[in-house]
């Protein structure tokens, strides 16, 4: 018999945690991200609870646009901290219901319920699986989530995105082929902005639309995630539960509070966002070769440099590298955001 996995995803996380340890903003609209500063703030919206939502306010958003949606909001800078606690605590209590379980953001996990210690051989007993584990975050930690039940990957994080909040969907094998058709292409992985804005070219709107599509076309468009968008159409995901939890990367960025020329604050906010990503590094007991540097002029033209040295970068290094991978970028343009991130980790 085939796998059964869930996909289970916290509503409006950053915003519910604050939600629930202020009973204060309780019925609210609340706003997390940079300071709006009236409608003069810069940076993005990390993301809103449900109440913002009918605003129109949602994750990336320019933070002055939410405030002109909705000026009465509560917004609040990101807790970290609070958040990787809270999530901590879920992922220990996904982990106990599954065998195979792999985490892929704060508030997010796979689990894979058959040939688990579970023995879970029908989806009503994932179903019941389910329902205890939105039990269990409740009682535990006060919040909702949203799961969603399928055969593979793609059909349990479409599903779980299907009635939040605190919602369960459940997608049998044959189901899959209704939940999908009407589903735009773009809720298929790998079918970002640009190819579905290309797929419309072609007169692909909806996934049934897209499966009309012959494999050796998407191939000849789209090269090997041709093949992908195919298997995607029509339900087909293979991909396994990678169990290892690998941190890839550490990043900070930082957007000005108003685009700057000089070389000066730029250089000292990326040495400050270095200090952070080591201290984060430190925390997890990791080192790193590659230093990577974003920098984003006025106008949104973004660039990455990066440079990877033979042994782990220590503080020192990377502001060495830092410096000379953001020198080229600087005195020439108004810049907007600088970032950095150390990347090719290890213990
Ligand atoms: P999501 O699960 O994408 O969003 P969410 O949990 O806030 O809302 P939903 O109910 O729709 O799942 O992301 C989880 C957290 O990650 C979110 O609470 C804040 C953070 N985040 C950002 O900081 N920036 C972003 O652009 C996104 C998408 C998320
Ligand atoms: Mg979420």
């Amino acid at each position: 018999m085939g796998r059964i996995i869930l996909h289970i995803d916290m509503d409006a996380f950053f915003a519910a945690i604050e939600e629930r340890d202020n009973p204060r903003f309780a019925g609210k609209s609340i706003d997390i991200g940079a300071d709006p500063k009236g409608e003069r703030g810069r940076g993005v919206v990390s993301t809103a609870n449900y109440e913002a939502r009918k605003y129109g306010i949602g994750s990336a958003m320019p933070i002055s646009w939410a405030y002109k949606a909705n000026p009465d909001a509560i917004f609040l800078p990101p807790d970290f901290r609070r958040y990787s606690a809270s999530s901590r605590n879920i992922m220990a209590i996904l982990g106990k219901y599954a065998k195979k379980m792999q985490q892929v953001s704060v508030d997010e996990a796979y689990l894979e319920v058959t040939g688990s210690k579970l023995q879970v051989t029908s989806y009503k007993k994932a179903e019941e699986i389910a329902r205890k584990i939105k039990k269990e975050i409740w009682e535990k930690e006060k919040l909702t989530c949203s799961i969603g039940i399928g055969p593979n990957k793609l059909i349990a994080k479409i599903a779980s995105d299907e009635q939040k909040p605190d919602g369960l969907t459940i997608i049998k094998p044959n189901q899959v082929k209704n939940f999908l058709d009407p589903k735009l292409a773009s809720v298929i992985p790998g079918i970002g902005p640009k190819s579905f804005a290309a797929l419309k070219d072609i007169e692909v709107e909806t996934i049934s639309d897209l499966r009309k599509i012959p494999k050796e076309k998407l191939v000849e468009q789209f090269g090997v995630h041709g093949n992908q968008m195919w298997a995607m159409a029509r339900g087909q995901d293979e991909r396994i539960i990678e169990e290892e939890r690998e941190i890839k990367s550490v990043g900070k960025q930082t957007t000005f509070q108003h685009d700057i020329k000089t070389s000066g604050p730029i250089v000292k906010a990326a040495f400050e966002l270095l200090h952070g990503v080591f201290g984060e590094l430190k925390e997890s007991g990791l080192s790193g070769k590659t230093l990577i540097i974003v920098v984003r002029y006025a106008w949104f033209e973004t660039h990455t440099s990066q440079e990877t040295q033979d042994e782990a970068l220590t503080l020192k290094d990377a502001k060495r590298l830092c410096l000379k991978l953001l020198l080229p970028y600087l005195g020439k343009e108004r810049i907007r955001l600088v970032g950095v991130r150390i990347s090719g980790l290890f213990n």
